[in-house]
């Protein structure tokens, strides 16, 4: 556990390894973390650039039909499983989780250096798919039975078997990561924080790693009898019967409806995953840059839990096409309609929150404010594609594309840019430069509508997703091939607003002046305790005390608009 562990390396130092490559300090590996999936979400954008160029200008064929699948399936999983997820909990819920609880570190120090190395290896598992003679994965993010199982089989190696086995070494880790969130929150918070008195970032972890613990273990199974179906003969997946190009394959009685409940029973907590942390940190900076308490805290949390637990009810909402029958499509119609409700609370709950605020317009707080519009086109739109009605016409279109793009892209990682702004100072001891993050807001905002509005209007006009023409042999698709390469234009943009980011990002880490250890004047154990950075291997010099809430801003009667957590209520 943590404190015996401190107590055993504060005595000797330790050798460049220990410090930086294998360290168990949370920060470390948090730092780790950040880095990796930053380097990840750069490869998936750059995957995702060569498709636009080809969808704009298909008579170019840029890239081959082969490529255009393979980036599509590669871009979709890299964003997810290599980046989004381990950037929000692997770096933010790793690095945060432990200071702002009041922790010296996380509860298992050791399996949490495994699960970022488990992480790293799955990486390279997964793009080392691109180097088979075959090339990476085709059969898109989902690898549906009997597609994936047939792509590229009797290889001695391919990239749909690095996908399968990339996938079970990222599940694993995701599994170590997820119960040490839990105990750590569940064991080491501070005396006094309770468990209404924590921080709704700390919240949405606690409900993020339940996700991350309950949905992965199918998929894993799943994983792996898919790689025996590829590998072994088996024919878990694998209708009897099937006839591709003419020749009877050699198969029986296997499901490949199983593949895709398996698939989706995992993939649309996964989606919540990918929501609830952003909304976490959002909260975070809302409630710091209005300087009020965020509306309806509790109601938050209690919706954050409903939201968790209805997220494993809604998954064949996905699966409408499949002949499902009504009684279980009317059952999953409706879940979906109830679980748009604590979404919607948490959302009005930051609206409202705004409410009469001073509001502070630095960098991470137009990132906060960017998400929430966001958020609510991306949410919004998702309502007729729950109901099966108006799935049938809108399934698999670019639609879709649009619709989820808003919730994760323009969603999550403005959530995501919000708090590297925000707390890049507590980790470097160093602040960013405001005009730079100005430039890239305001740049960004504007060219992530450009991309993804106009696809909604491709799906409603009927243009199919996974197209390498982009559309450009159907007689429908014809009025709205134009918004092809207006999309692509706002991609171009968005690549060369990033620019701004990644110059910042590493330039300020050069700056001379050193970053107050409170400089947005936070009420959070993490920067009402702790200096920037926190102290190698314990975080606090001694172990805070928590006697309030999490955001109590403005209290009236008092000569501060703060009260950090850590004041006594004799001292206010
Ligand atoms: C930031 C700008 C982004 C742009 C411009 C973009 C664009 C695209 C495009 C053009 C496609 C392929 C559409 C098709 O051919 O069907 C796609 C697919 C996809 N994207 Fe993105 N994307 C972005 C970010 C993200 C992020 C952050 C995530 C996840 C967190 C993500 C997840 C996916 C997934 C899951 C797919 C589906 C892949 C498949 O069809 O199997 N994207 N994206
Ligand atoms: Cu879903």
């Amino acid at each position: 556990m943590a404190e015996h562990h401190h107590d055993h390396n504060d005595h000797h130092d330790e050798g460049f390894w220990r410090k930086y490559i294998f360290s168990v300090d949370h920060k470390v590996i948090g730092i780790q973390y950040g880095i990796t999936s930053l380097f990840f979400l750069l490869v998936g954008f750059c995957l995702m650039l060569a498709m636009r160029w080809q969808l704009a200008y298909p008579e170019n064929a840029f890239i081959t039909q082969d490529q255009y699948n393979m980036f599509g399936a590669m871009h979709g999983t890299i964003m997810v499983f290599l980046g989004v997820v381990p950037l929000a909990v692997g770096a933010f819920g790793n690095y945060m989780v432990p200071i702002q609880v009041g922790a010296p570190d996380m509860a298992f120090p050791r399996l949490n250096m495994a699960s970022y190395w488990v992480y790293f290896v799955g990486g390279v598992v997964m793009m080392l798919g691109f180097l088979t003679p075959g090339g990476a994965a085709q059969s898109g993010w989902t690898s549906y039975a009997p597609l994936s199982v047939l792509a590229g089989k009797g290889a001695f190696w391919d990239g749909q078997t690095m996908w399968l086995l990339g996938m079970v070494f990222l599940i694993t880790s995701s599994l170590l990561g997820s119960a040490n969130i839990i105990v750590t929150i569940f064991q080491l918070r501070a005396p006094g924080l309770t468990f209404m008195r924590l921080p709704f970032f700390i919240w949405t972890q606690l409900v993020t790693s339940f996700l991350l613990l309950l949905a992965f273990p199918p998929l894993e199974a799943a994983g792996i009898l898919q790689l025996m179906d590829r590998v072994a003969g088996t024919s878990f997946f694998m209708p009897s019967g099937l006839v591709v190009s003419d020749v009877v394959q050699d198969y029986s009685g296997g499901s490949p409806l199983l593949w895709q409940h398996l698939f989706w029973f995992l993939a649309h907590p996964e989606v919540y995953v990918l929501i609830l942390p952003a909304m976490g940190i959002v909260g975070e900076i809302i409630a710091n840059n209005t300087r009020k308490p965020l509306w309806g805290y509790k109601s938050m949390v209690y919706a954050s839990i409903f939201l968790g637990f209805m997220s494993f009810m809604v998954w064949a909402h996905h699966m409408y096409m499949t002949g499902m029958g009504t009684a279980i499509s009317a059952f999953f119609q409706a879940t979906t309609m109830i679980i748009s409700i604590p979404s919607v609370i948490i959302l009005t709950a930051f609206f409202i929150s705004l409410w009469g605020g001073a509001i502070r317009f630095n960098t991470p707080m137009l990132f906060a404010l960017g998400f929430l519009p966001m958020f609510g086109i991306g949410g919004l739109t998702g309502l007729p594609l729950g109901l099966n009605t108006s799935d049938i016409h809108l399934h698999d279109t670019y639609y879709v594309i649009g619709h989820f793009h808003y919730v994760v892209a323009p969603g999550t990682i403005f959530a995501l840019f919000a708090g590297i702004y925000y707390w890049y100072p507590k980790v470097t001891g160093k602040r960013m430069n405001e005009t730079l993050g100005k430039i890239h807001f305001f740049g960004s905002m504007i060219c992530m509508n450009l991309v993804f509005m106009p696809m909604f209007a491709m799906g409603l006009a009927g243009v199919s997703r996974r197209l390498w023409d982009g559309g450009v042999s159907y007689a429908h698709a014809q009025e709205v091939l134009n918004l092809n390469t207006f999309s692509t234009h706002g991609a171009i943009g968005l690549a060369f607003f990033q620019l701004f980011f990644i110059f910042n990002f590493f330039g300020s880490l050069f700056s001379k002046e050193k970053a107050d250890d409170n400089l947005w004047q936070a009420t959070t154990l993490e920067w009402c305790a702790a200096p920037s950075p926190p102290i190698p291997h314990l975080n606090f010099a001694t172990i805070p005390e928590v006697h309030r809430g999490p955001y109590e801003y403005s209290v009236p009667g008092h000569n501060t608009d703060f009260l950090p957590q850590t004041l006594k209520e004799t001292e206010a």
